[in-house]
């Protein structure tokens, strides 16, 4: 397990004492988020893209409809961010929904910072 020197200021007793140079406590991490992203492409026509993002990402068909505006102009959003786990579902979801409809739609993920 990896150890984490314990700041003056995380101790409840002040700092005033030796102990305070010497305590560790286990390092807890937050788990990395990953964003989703959703690519353009000329052929997927807006009102699929539209039902993908309400179905796959629960937004209202108002929310969708700007969030697909924005690929369509700019060639790629962030439509979601979530833990490694629910990034990879998400993808699946809309890779799989775009191929057995047959179209080019494409969804990936990346590392936030
Ligand atoms: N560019 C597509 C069109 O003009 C629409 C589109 C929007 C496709 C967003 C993909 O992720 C996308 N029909």
């Amino acid at each position: 397990m990896l150890l984490q020197p314990l700041m003056m200021t995380d101790n409840p007793d002040g700092g005033d004492d030796a102990s305070t140079l010497l305590k560790t406590r286990p390092k807890t991490k937050r788990p990395p988020l990953y964003k989703v992203l959703l690519l353009n492409d000329d052929y997927t026509p807006m009102e699929f893209v539209v039902h993908v993002l309400e179905r796959f990402f629960g937004m209202t068909h108002a929310e969708a409809f700007e969030v697909m505006l924005t690929v369509h102009k700019k060639g790629v959003a962030v439509v979601g961010v979530f833990s490694h786990e629910i990034a990879e579902t998400k993808v699946g979801q809309v890779m799989d929904f775009a191929r057995r409809h047959q179209h080019p739609l494409q969804c990936t993920m990346e590392k936030e910072d």
